[in-house]
């Protein structure tokens, strides 16, 4: 169905919140300067791609206005594009996703498919950059309400597949779509678990997929102990874990913290798939 040629491996996108309240690493990156030599540490340990987020999507966090989102996320892309590294953009908004490609992002993330801006899609399409769309029921202050599912994989595939057709129908080029499950975003860990488990159902979409799970909470509760879920810093090597596991499974890219480890677990996976 896509026009898509396969990446030689699983891509690694690093993360690059420029925000104040990222569940794992808020506030660091929140100077344009610092965010920026964060950004070329990450290209040096392998990062192909770096996503760049300047409104935090975690549970429960406020909306940031439009304009200091731009004021986050612009100067930034600019920096790294004119560098030459490959940016994404995560937002929400047609008028950063605007701003951004035209300061050189290749990629827009948006975490709502499309469906929090309806200038998005059209944007995109104008713009003709790369799309990854992501499974989503709300923004952050109403998701934990709708994690209510009958059969999760199969809704979160009819749901992810409406809006793989809702960006085509747009435009956007079908050689750069990419699928993401949204994994905590309106899902209990038990939902991220069953569609982890059951990746081959969205691949079957016919599209590529990111999966986005580093330090998310689920790996906090999964590595509990007496003192109560781990903290976010310390759940990357269960990360690493699942990524080689899915980059097994051939996924497009894995979105993650720490770049080495998971170019490490990936290297591992390619060593491996060349044996006879
Ligand atoms: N998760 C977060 C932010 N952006 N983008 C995509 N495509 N998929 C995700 O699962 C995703 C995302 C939240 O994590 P962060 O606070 O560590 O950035």
């Amino acid at each position: 169905m896509a026009g898509h040629e396969a990446p030689a491996r699983t891509l690694v996108m690093g993360v690059l919140n420029v925000t104040e309240d990222s569940f794992s690493d808020g506030g660091l990156w929140a100077d344009a300067d610092a965010a920026i030599a964060h950004a070329f540490d990450m290209v040096a340990e392998g990062a192909d791609i770096l996503d760049v987020g300047g409104e935090s999507t975690r549970p429960g966090s406020a909306r940031v206005p439009e304009r200091v989102e731009l004021e986050r996320v612009v100067p930034v892309v600019r920096a790294l594009a004119d560098a030459g590294v490959a940016v994404s953009v995560d937002t929400t908004r047609a008028t950063v996703a605007e701003a951004s490609i035209a300061g050189g992002a290749s990629w827009i993330n948006d975490v709502s498919g499309g469906l929090a801006d309806p200038a998005m899609l059209p944007a995109v399409a104008d713009g003709g950059c790369g799309y990854i769309t992501m499974h989503w029921r709300g923004h952050a202050t109403e998701m934990d309400s709708r994690a209510v599912y009958t059969d999760v994989v199969a809704e979160v595939r009819d749901e992810l597949a409406e809006r793989r057709d809702a960006a085509l129908a747009a435009g956007i080029d079908a050689g750069r779509l990419v699928l993401d499950p949204g994994f905590g975003f309106a899902k209990t860990g038990e939902h991220n678990w069953a569609l982890l488990a059951h990746l081959d159902a969205l691949m079957a979409l016919g599209f590529p997929l990111l999966v986005a799970v580093s330090r998310k909470r689920f790996l906090g509760s999964l590595l509990a102990d007496a003192d109560g879920p781990r903290p976010p810093r310390e759940r990357d090597d269960a990360t690493a874990a699942l990524t080689a596991l899915v980059a097994q499974r051939g996924v497009w890219g894995v979105r993650t913290h720490s770049v080495r480890q998971h170019r490490d677990a990936i290297e591992v996976v390619e060593r491996l798939r060349r044996e006879p």
